[in-house]
């Protein structure tokens, strides 16, 4: 069944993974060096490769401010799961996993060092007895990252990550919503440069690759979205939440990290601003969706 449109953002339970010390010199990276695939190299357009080091120490701090947020000042019960040294990439937990009511789609990650961090998830959602699809198609690759559910319907980028066959799977799955695709360019994936900021608020960056996505999700949509756009397309990657005591409520980069972005952020006064830096897990590719999956349990 389709999900109320008031039920957007509303969410009891959470999933994160504690950071692996392999992920300093193992995670994968688009910015060049470490565990960049050959294909990203020759496909990316990196004009100057400048592989900044993980700051081990603080990315853990950070990751633990994150997480003390979504546990303590907004009272969700947080499943954390354990780092695997054997997966480099397993804090991006958004990946593994696409959750939408009581339906949860395994993912088949686009990268193969990263299939088995789907396992973990696995477990918590079946423990917590959502409907859990699987990927079996071994074609079909889909990336959480990619994929921006507005609480009206799916766009699912087509990037290095995620293919057709995917977004198929997608569609068959959650089959109450129409799914659109949209190519993901210049970056990673879809969400590196959007999110929802609130209902029928997407948050957007502001270069090029970021406003054609957006012209391309808005020419496909039925629906008309507010729009919120950010100086810089790694402060568009937001998390919103609508928690009942507390009301709208949105997690976003720091004035430290992005002095123009946050003030857009500052702007909206219906949101309970919460502001996360993540300067580390950034330079991995890390935003600040990747890091949980939100659930909504019904009581
Ligand atoms: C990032 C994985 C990085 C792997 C998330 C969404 C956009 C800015 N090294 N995964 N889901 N990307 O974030």
């Amino acid at each position: 069944m389709a999900e109320s449109l008031s039920n957007f953002g509303r969410c009891t339970h959470a999933i994160v993974r504690d950071i692996p010390d392999s992920l300093g010199k193992e995670a994968l990276r688009t910015g060049g060096g470490g565990g960049c695939c050959k294909e990203q190299q020759q496909q990316e357009e990196v004009v100057e490769v400048v592989v900044s080091p993980v700051d081990m120490a603080r990315a853990r701090r950070e990751h633990d401010l994150y997480v003390a947020v979504l546990r303590q000042k907004l009272g969700l019960q947080v499943v954390e799961l354990p780092a695997d040294e054997s997966l480099p990439d397993c804090v991006f937990v958004e990946d593994t996993a696409v959750v939408c009511g009581d339906t949860a789609l395994l993912t088949h990650p686009g990268a193969p060092s990263r299939r088995r961090e789907v396992e973990a998830t696995k477990k918590v959602l079946e423990d917590l007895n959502f409907n859990v699809v699987e990927m079996t198609d071994e074609a079909a690759t889909l990336d959480g990252g990619d994929i921006l559910f507005t609480g009206r319907e799916f766009f699912v980028g087509l990037s290095k990550r995620t293919n057709q066959r995917g977004a198929e799977i997608l569609a068959d799955v959650f089959k109450d919503y129409a799914v659109s695709k949209v190519s993901v360019t210049g970056t990673l994936h879809l969400k590196s440069y959007c999110s929802m900021a609130g209902p029928g608020l997407i948050a957007i960056g502001s270069s090029e690759h970021a406003q054609k996505a957006l012209k391309i999700m808005q020419e496909m949509s039925e629906h008309r979205y507010d729009k919120l756009t950010l100086p810089d397309d790694e402060a568009a990657n937001c998390v919103y939440l609508y928690i009942p005591s507390k009301g709208h409520v949105l997690l976003h980069r720091t004035p430290e990290e992005f002095p123009e972005s946050a003030k857009v952020f500052e702007k909206l006064k219906d949101h309970m601003l919460i502001p996360v830096s993540n300067t580390e897990l950034a330079k991995v590719d890390g935003g600040l969706t990747c890091c949980s999956i939100l659930l909504n349990k019904k009581a």
